[in-house]
């Protein structure tokens, strides 16, 4: 049992039709940074991220890689997970919107807001592109802005939410949560949306396959923003979110085009199903690119990973959250990164650091020295730095993450004007002069102490490495901020090893350096657009069956784990008119009778199947083959040249339907 205060933020879930930019890493590093603050604050954090995977776009992306869909989000989503490691983000809770257990909360959530009368059918009308299989934002009449196609005006059946049933409880909420919108800007601008009237919301398609399926209502799937902000509560238990103790969260970090969903839909959606509202919503503005918002769309995008090969993690870190005021937009230009790099971290707090190191490994054998009675220029950086404790914590509590800084480096730069005015290298060896510089010394060192904790949260890395040279136990993000006092660094401990922290670089060659990677990297293509190895199994009802290979990738136990195989049986098989390579098939599998259409029609007779036992993926999502629902897959070898189908069966023994197969 802990008795710790627990405090759980979130990042947005990021679609995984692309790569991270720096726009999806600023979000992150915010929310990262405020994690390990909140730790040093002695919180019990928890901080989510996750993948956006479902809808339209990923089926298309999928589509044009050549791969399934669940292959082509599972290398996305790995890739960002791979990023957010580089770049020092401890998440606890990486959420994919294909997981098994955010499917089942969709679900949960689902059935509640209609137990409760907020969900209701009816029919969703617009314009849909055949071409594209998607619906489009266009009038009737006008063509697909995506491939210029004639469009048509489509209705389909839709589950709707009763969104305009909470125009009043969310102006209350609102009312008596002043802060539940940050900043004030972005809640003007909601309120004034909601005050405009609200219109109930389709949360369901059934021209889409790649979602969740709405239990018993296939093929209804659940709808982009339904499923997405639900991951938020998948993350910290679901439906026995009070088992984790960890909502409602403590804070949704956003970026300020999804304000909306979050401060309306999604309180919407929890007030219906009877669940406690998250305390606050915060929107931060857009890095911009030449004064327009960084976007995948428009392709004007900057990747992090150059930028941490060039400069590291921190410099990416601190430039991010040091140039732009948060809740503002801010602008991205590499000139300025490698300012702040070489003026900021360089000659900032990296020479603070090991030219304190050098004059204590020189003056005092390595140890920290003893400091006698401090003068009033010691004691006027003592109240600067006992007050910049304050004054940080205070920041960090506001998100206002530059103006901490400012005050950590204005504490730096006062520092580095007090080693000039006291010049300790230029004392000599009298008992008077070698007290007096063991106090500068030490002055300095514990300056340098304070700043590198409260610093901690932004720069992981280079922090954690003068923490050790200063001769600290453990990591400076193990430190509780509530007991960091002026006068606790201990004479006489011993220094650490001295490592490099932010080598002084060239301006125009880092710059080089960086640009060039970006532009490789634009040219290649994503890792799950890349050729990938054709799965093996000889599927029936998907499209082709695969040709062997020479290796096959390996995939671990869990990965198959995924796959729910089970002894079915055939109950009826007919054949479908106008496809003559298809069956469609009633199948028992233990705890329903599914429909399912097998490729099979050229190889077996129909009368012959009933009573057969095959195996059957049971767990794959539903889609419709010609028109006609398959709700799973029988499966079977692909034999010869042809890629005959061969049903796999059980014949030596009499095994019972539902059997799972291992
Ligand atoms: O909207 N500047 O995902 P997404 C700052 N899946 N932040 C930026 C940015 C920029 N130029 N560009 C992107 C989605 N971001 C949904 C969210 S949540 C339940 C579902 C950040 O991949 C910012 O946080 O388009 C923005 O809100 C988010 O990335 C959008 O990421």
């Amino acid at each position: 049992m802990t008795d710790k205060r627990k405090y759980y933020l979130t990042t947005p879930i990021y679609y995984t039709n692309g790569l991270p930019h720096i726009g999806h890493t600023y979000s992150t590093i915010v929310c990262d940074t405020v994690r390990r603050y909140k730790r040093m604050r002695g919180y019990d954090v928890v901080m989510t991220t996750g993948t956006d995977e479902h809808g339209v776009n990923v089926e298309r992306s999928a589509k044009k890689a050549g791969v399934p869909e669940s292959e082509f989000v599972a290398k996305m989503a790995a890739e960002w997970r791979a990023l957010w490691d580089e770049l020092g983000v401890q998440g606890d809770e990486f959420i994919r919107t294909t997981d098994l257990k955010h499917a089942h909360t969709v679900q949960w959530l689902f059935k509640q807001c209609r137990e409760n009368g907020f969900v209701y059918p009816g029919h969703y009308t617009g314009q849909y592109c055949i071409y594209d299989n998607a619906y489009v934002d266009v009038k009737p009449g006008e063509n697909c802005p995506d491939c210029g196609r004639s469009t048509e005006t489509v209705t389909e059946a839709n589950y709707f939410f009763k969104l305009s049933a909470f125009q009043k409880p969310l102006l209350q909420w609102y009312a008596k949560h002043p802060d539940f919108i940050q900043p004030e800007a972005r809640r003007n601008e909601v309120l004034s949306f909601v005050e405009g009237g609200l219109r109930d919301l389709s949360i369901t398609r059934t021209t889409i396959r790649w979602g969740i399926p709405v239990p018993g209502e296939e093929p209804h799937v659940f709808y982009v923003w339904f499923d997405a902000l639900t991951a938020y509560l998948s993350a910290v238990g679901g439906p026995q979110y009070e088992k984790t103790g960890f909502w409602p969260a403590d804070v949704h970090l956003v970026g300020k085009e999804i304000i909306r969903f979050h401060a309306v839909y999604w309180p919407a959606f929890l007030m219906a199903a009877g669940l406690p509202l998250p305390k606050q919503i915060w929107a931060h503005g857009w890095l911009l690119m030449d004064s327009t918002k960084m976007s995948k769309s428009l392709g004007n995008v900057v990747r992090p990973r150059p930028i941490v090969h060039v400069l590291g993690m921190d410099a990416l870190r601190y430039y991010l959250l040091r140039e732009t005021v948060f809740g503002q937009d801010g602008n991205f230009s590499y000139d300025a990164l490698v300012q702040r790099y070489n003026s900021d971290l360089a000659n900032g707090l990296g020479n603070l650091a090991s030219r304190t190191a050098a004059m204590i490994e020189k003056n005092s054998g390595g140890k920290i020295p003893k400091p006698a009675a401090l003068q009033p220029s010691d004691s006027a950086l003592a109240t600067q730095a006992q007050a910049a404790i304050g004054d940080v914590v205070e920041q960090y509590d506001n998100l206002a993450f530059s103006r901490a800084l400012e005050q950590i480096w204005s504490l730096i730069a006062a520092t580095d004007k007090y080693l000039t005015t006291e010049h300790p290298w230029s004392l000599g060896e009298s008992d008077a002069d070698q007290q007096r510089r063991a106090t500068i010394l030490w002055t300095t060192a514990e300056v340098l102490r304070i700043a590198t904790a409260l610093t901690h949260p932004v720069l992981p890395e280079s922090t954690t490495k003068v923490w050790s040279l200063l001769g600290q136990p453990g990591q400076p993000g193990s430190i509780a901020l509530d007991n960091l006092r002026w006068g606790q660094l201990v004479p006489g401990t011993p220094l650490g090893k001295s490592q490099a922290l932010f080598p002084r670089i060239e301006k125009a060659e880092a710059i080089e350096r960086m640009e060039s990677m970006e532009n490789e990297a634009q040219k290649q293509p994503s890792p799950a657009v890349a050729p990938m190895p054709a799965s093996t199994p000889a599927a029936i009802g998907t499209a082709a069956a695969a040709a062997p290979q020479a290796t096959p990738e390996k995939i671990g136990i869990e990965d198959f784990a995924k796959v729910e195989m089970r002894v079915g049986q055939i109950k009826t098989a007919e054949r479908i008119v106008g496809a003559d390579k298809l069956l469609k098939l009633t199948v028992d599998i233990g705890t329903e009778i599914r429909q399912i259409c097998a490729g099979i029609a050229q190889y077996y007779e129909p009368e012959k199947l009933i009573g057969r036992k095959v195996a059957v993926v049971v767990n794959l999502a539903p889609r419709k083959l010609r028109g006609v629902e398959s709700n799973g897959m029988i499966v079977a070898a692909s034999v010869g040249p042809e890629g005959r189908p061969v049903l796999a069966g059980f014949p030596d023994e009499d095994v019972e339907i539902g059997a799972r197969l291992k």
